[in-house]
């Protein structure tokens, strides 16, 4: 049984897409909610994670949104990250790539919008986060022209735990006046994701 923290739309969504696939009960927590979350995570950031050992009631704290996906995929049988050999390492590039290259880019946005006041500067700010986004969605782009038309995602056969992060992030910069361009590939890579039942479900879990 799992409890997992969350803020709506944020990088915990693609945790709750995972749990959702491998069939596991997961309870969410909003952490607005939450009167002191930093005694959970000192960081304050979602996801966190907690793993409730049913045969000795023993529950463990898990952090850091690729650490927490890669433990659930090494726990649970599933079809998100291939089993062994180099598509297993292109997985877990991949993984790393969304959540500490992608991830961070698109947080430059957030950042820029809460801490810079002036006008031009903020502006200037947006374009050249915006432009180091885009440029990410091109690599992204290459990597899924490595693959067959059918076969449109980030870690060969299947949609993988790296398109479901980065399909997360890729909600976030309708939230800003910026610009990003995401190539036709990543597009439809990203509307499958969209179209998963445990994506709907997410969503509507999170309200
Ligand atoms: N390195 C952390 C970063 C997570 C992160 O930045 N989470 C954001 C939401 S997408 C958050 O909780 N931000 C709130 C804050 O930093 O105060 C991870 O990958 O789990």
């Amino acid at each position: 049984m799992y409890t997992l923290y969350y803020s709506p739309s944020a990088c915990s969504l693609a945790t709750q897409v995972v749990l959702h696939e491998l069939d596991q009960q997961v309870e969410i927590i909003n952490v607005s909610k939450v009167e002191n979350f930093s005694a959970i995570n000192p960081v304050e950031a979602v996801p966190v994670l907690i793993e409730q050992d049913q045969s000795n009631g023993q529950s463990h704290t898990y952090t850091e949104g690729a650490a927490i996906i890669l433990h659930l995929l090494d726990r649970h049988q599933n079809s998100l990250l291939p089993v062994a050999g180099a598509a297993r390492n292109i997985g877990i590039e991949q993984i790393l790539f969304a959540n500490a290259t992608m991830h961070p880019a698109y947080g430059r946005l957030f950042f820029i919008a809460q801490h810079i006041e002036d006008e031009a500067v903020k502006d200037l700010a947006f374009k050249a986060a915006a432009k180091m986004i885009s440029t990410l969605w091109q690599v992204v782009e290459q990597q899924l022209a490595k693959n067959s038309e059918e076969e449109n995602f980030l870690a060969g056969e299947g949609v993988s735990a790296a398109d479901i992060m980065l399909t997360v992030y890729s909600r976030w910069g309708a939230s800003f006046p910026v610009d990003i361009s995401i190539g036709e590939r990543s597009q439809k890579m990203i509307d499958a994701v969209l179209a998963m039942p445990s994506f709907k479900r997410a969503l509507a879990a999170e309200g």
